[in-house]
């Protein structure tokens, strides 16, 4: 094997001779060589993929995986007494990405090599990424996650381009990691950094001197925006993404025979969320700059970019005030003038306008006008935006826009985290659905296979012991794996409602000691980082630690209830932890989260979801029908109407009804308080009573009743493997291949 002639020359020994670190750095070499040998997609058109996040997780096995390596790998190692699963534990694990959006990103790099499309993605080389969080005292604290090492996936290219800020120019250097596809081409995640990066300006934690823009650039994804200083380094960090990128994309359409004026033939720009859409005022700057007339440049990069929209909520929409980014890119300002000086001319009004009365620039609405498509990422999303949050543009451009249900890699997402799943599924339908996910419908002709059904409850239940050991080993946390495993995973926000669940464990707790015990304990266990400056996600993180160490430590009901609230929730966890999961948690306020990707893994890893109907969740409802799903709350219009008549007053609900006030005084009770802070604690009791902005309460009881009822049905092992089952069986409609595909049928057109 390849492997070994590499150790020999790396470390002159064999590989039973050699560390786990060792075999890493070998094995990193074999699979770069063999990545580059695999030629890249061809074709006259590119997409090129932009975006400030790729949560791309460890890459050795997904690699080896894509390049038909690991079972040689895997045997290999073993029979030289090693363990493939600890030599990927050598590997760190890049955190560039906050959560969904990153990770989507990720998995539709992996589809866009594997449909053999041209393609690449464009990002920044964060240093640290996002931060490691750590639990101190029951509270979040934050550090650096270096993940870079001298051998390491990426590669450096002789490629640089020089970034013009306000008064200085910097120079961008061009990273490139191997995307590879699965049985297919090889294509490239180019990530721009700065020469002058000083990781050395780090202090504790994770603060740094915002305003060193030379030094700090590439240092964080998304450093505390907060105050001033740390918006406008985001604004740098953008501003450094889009120049680098357009000067590339430029570049490479010119070297393929482009005059520039058919760009659009050439290159396809998806826009991921507004953080790249600096690019579009770029790009017309840089055409302008050579030789082309504005009005047609505009034209030229409106035909060329493209525009996904991953959230309504209103906070999270970008808006740049005029003057942040006169004082970093000056050179944009008069280009973004006269965007919004056109659309004031062909629309009446305030609303489509993009810069504001108060002088804020609404990056959406550039990418609105100034794009040939704009998508939601799930249906529902879709129709929101049309019917609600964009429907003044829906009005004017209705053909732009367009939905594209998210999607998830099957390589990382079922072949590399549940092998003994695959495995099962493939000796009973073959391995076509490696390839074309709808495959797995096949799964269905079993669904009343006493075997086959008992066979996956094993499996499920390997999957749970391999987490207990898992979480064991890495974070010394204990569970019962014959518990129910009921999971939450994902960031910390209010509008995903961890407090809701966290209110359920208290009344569950509540009703134990009332002497009323649950058949089946229950594991409920929950992933999720807060934004540092996010005060009442904080809390929230507050009081699911206090919740973990009262009720872990209270003999009478720990035996029947347990929390469970992992560090660092990332990729490498999500693969140990979705495997082993029972209930799936899609619980945010309907018409609040776009999509959903979580929702997704679980689904096909046979976990059975207890969510709303929000987001993928419409869809997922749809596919495997009330029996195999558990909804409840109220729908998004009743949402979206009592947002708009401001009927909403959490403190009726808590008045009245005797369930929610226990658990929300419980909160502040001597028990929480005798291992928690009054301040964190008081604080969100204060903001869900007087609040209570992502209605908690108004959900409460149905949440309540439909997790019980899914308690209950667990209880009936038959009956709830045919629903994981039949979940498996209608996951192939959120396989990434599929989303990719359709980008290419309606947006992209490569290949025509
Ligand atoms: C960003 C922010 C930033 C500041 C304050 C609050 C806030 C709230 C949400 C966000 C989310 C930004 C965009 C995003 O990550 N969207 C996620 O995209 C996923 C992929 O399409 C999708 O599955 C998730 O539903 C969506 O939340």
């Amino acid at each position: 094997m390849n492997l070994q002639s590499i150790l020999n020359e790396k470390y002159g020994r064999s590989v039973k001779d050699c560390t786990n670190e060792e075999i890493y750095y070998g094995l990193l070499d074999m699979v770069k060589a063999a990545a580059r040998e695999k030629t890249a997609p061809g074709g006259k058109k590119k997409i090129y993929y932009i975006s400030a996040e790729f949560l791309i997780g460890k890459l050795l096995s997904n690699n080896l995986i894509n390049l038909g390596l690991y079972d040689e790998v895997k045997t290999f190692l073993a029979e030289n007494g090693k363990d493939i699963c600890e030599i990927e534990e050598v590997e760190p694990e890049p955190s560039l990405g906050n959560g969904g959006l990153g990770r989507l990103a990720a998995c539709f790099l992996d589809s866009i090599a594997t449909l053999g499309l041209n393609g690449a993605g464009i990002g920044l080389n964060y240093h640290y990424g996002l931060f490691r969080q750590k639990f101190e005292k029951n509270l979040q604290t934050e550090e650096p996650n270096p993940w870079i090492e001298e051998n390491s996936w990426l590669t450096k290219t002789d490629k640089t381009y020089d970034v013009k800020f306000r008064g200085y120019t910097v120079k961008s250097r061009l990273y490139d990691i191997d995307v590879t596809g699965y049985d297919s081409y090889t294509n490239k995640l180019h990530l721009f950094d700065i020469e002058t990066v000083d990781e050395s300006i780090v202090e504790k934690g994770i603060d740094f001197d915002k305003s060193d823009i030379e030094k700090n650039l590439t240092l964080f994804l998304y450093p505390d925006d907060s105050d001033e200083a740390g918006r406008l380094l985001r604004v740098y960090q953008q501003y450094f993404m889009v120049s680098s990128g357009a000067q590339l994309i430029l570049d490479e359409c010119i070297a393929k025979g482009s005059n520039l004026h058919d760009l659009p033939d050439y290159a396809s720009i998806q826009i991921n969320d507004t953080h790249p859409t600096m690019v579009i005022p770029e790009l017309i700057r840089l055409l302008c700059e050579r030789g082309i007339e504005l009005d047609e440049a505009i034209d030229i990069v409106s035909r060329t970019c493209a525009y996904t929209n991953h959230t309504i909520l209103a906070e999270a929409l970008e808006k740049w005030p005029i003057s942040y980014l006169q004082k970093a890119v000056p050179q944009l300002v008069p280009i973004i003038e006269i965007l919004d000086d056109k659309v004031r001319r062909k629309f009446e009004g305030e609303k489509l306008a993009i810069i504001d009365r108060d002088d804020r620039v609404h990056m959406a609405h550039i990418c609105i006008h100034y794009s040939y498509s704009v998508n939601g990422v799930a249906s529902l999303h879709t129709d929101i935006l049309k019917e609600t949050e964009l429907a003044d543009f829906y009005k004017v451009y209705p053909d732009k826009f367009n939905n594209k249900t998210n999607g998830i890699t099957f390589r990382r997402w079922l072949l590399h985290c549940n092998p003994e799943l695959t495995d099962f599924i493939t000796s009973l339908i073959g391995d076509g659905f490696k390839k074309d996910a709808m495959e797995l419908e096949k799964l269905s002709a079993f669904a009343d296979d006493e075997k086959v059904l008992g066979r996956l409850l094993e499996i499920k239940a390997d999957c749970k012991k391999d987490l207990c050991s898992y979480l064991k080993k890495t974070q010394n946390l204990e569970i019962n794996p014959d518990s129910v495993f009921d999971i939450q995973i994902k960031r910390l926000h209010e509008y995903k409602r961890q407090q809701l669940n966290a209110l359920y464990i208290i009344h569950k707790y509540l009703e134990i000691k009332a002497g009323k015990k649950p058949s089946t304990p229950i594991t409920a266990i929950f992933g999720a980082k807060a934004a540092p400056a996010y005060v009442i996600a904080q809390d929230i993180i507050h009081l699911i630690l206090c919740l973990q160490e009262v009720i872990n430590n209270d003999p009478e009901v720990s035996p029947y209830l347990n929390v469970i609230m992992v560090e660092n929730y990332n990729v490498t966890n999500a693969e140990h932890l979705i495997p082993a999961c029972d209930i799936s948690e899609q619980i945010s306020l309907a018409s609040k989260e776009a999509s959903g990707t979580g929702n997704m893994k679980f689904m096909l890893n046979g976990a059975v979801t207890l969510g709303t109907e929000d987001g993928a969740n419409v869809e997922i409802h749809e596919l495997v029908g009330d029996e195999n799903i558990y909804i409840f709350g109220d729908s998004s219009e009743t949402v979206v109407k009592r947002y708009a008549d401001a009927s909403y007053d959490a403190s009726s609900y808590y008045e009245n009804n005797e369930d929610i006030k226990a658990a929300v005084d419980f909160i502040t009770s001597e028990e929480i308080l005798a291992v928690g802070s009054k301040e964190h604690l008081e604080r969100l009791k204060k903001e869900l009573i007087g609040k209570d902005w992502f209605m908690t309460f108004p959900d409460f009881e149905d949440y309540i009743e439909k997790k019980e009822l899914a308690f209950r049905d667990y209880e009936n092992r038959m009956e709830w493997a045919k629903k994981m089952l039949i979940n498996i069986s209608k996951a192939g409609y959120f396989s990434s291949d599929r989303t990719i595909a359709e980008y290419n049928r309606d947006i992209w057109h490569l290949g025509e």
